[in-house]
């Protein structure tokens, strides 16, 4: 097994819903250290360039504008084989389609507000942690 950091993100909804404890629990139960994280609300600058490669897509708008629209909980995560554990625990991308007992399903509302991101690669991680923690990267 390979010791990994990925980059994750408890999104706008489940901050306003109180649940970023229970999601944090969740990593730490998996496995998962949090080594660095805070509470940020993120500038349309941030968002643009974090979701650059969603550019032309046609969610990209409004995508910018939720995850601008309160503060969320950034942090790095780190164990064996962080990127794809944390990736499992998320569950699919559209809450309703997410396996049970993931955090998508748990707490997400939509494929939009969906809860929580996490980078999809360890080159995504990388680029992601460089973004807002260029001290650990
Ligand atoms: P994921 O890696 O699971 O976060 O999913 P993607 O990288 O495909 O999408 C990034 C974010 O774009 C999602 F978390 C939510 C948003 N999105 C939409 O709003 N609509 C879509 O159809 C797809 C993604």
């Amino acid at each position: 097994m390979e010791r990994q950091r990925t980059f994750s993100i408890v999104k706008p909804d489940a901050m306003a819903k109180r649940v970023l404890g229970q999601i944090l629990a969740t990593f730490e139960e998996a496995g998962l250290s949090i080594i660095a994280g805070r509470i940020h609300t993120m500038t349309k600058a941030e968002a643009e360039q974090f979701y650059a490669e969603h550019k032309e897509r046609s969610f990209f708008g409004e995508l910018v504008d939720y995850m601008c629209s309160g503060p969320v909980f950034i942090s790095v995560l780190e164990g064996d084989n962080a990127v794809t554990l944390n990736r499992t625990l998320m569950g699919a991308t559209d809450p309703a389609k997410a396996d049970a007992g993931t955090i998508r399903a748990r707490f997400g509302d939509s494929i939009g507000a969906n809860a929580v991101h996490g980078s999809d690669s360890p080159t995504s991680a990388a680029r992601e942690i460089g973004l807002f923690f260029p001290e650990v990267a």
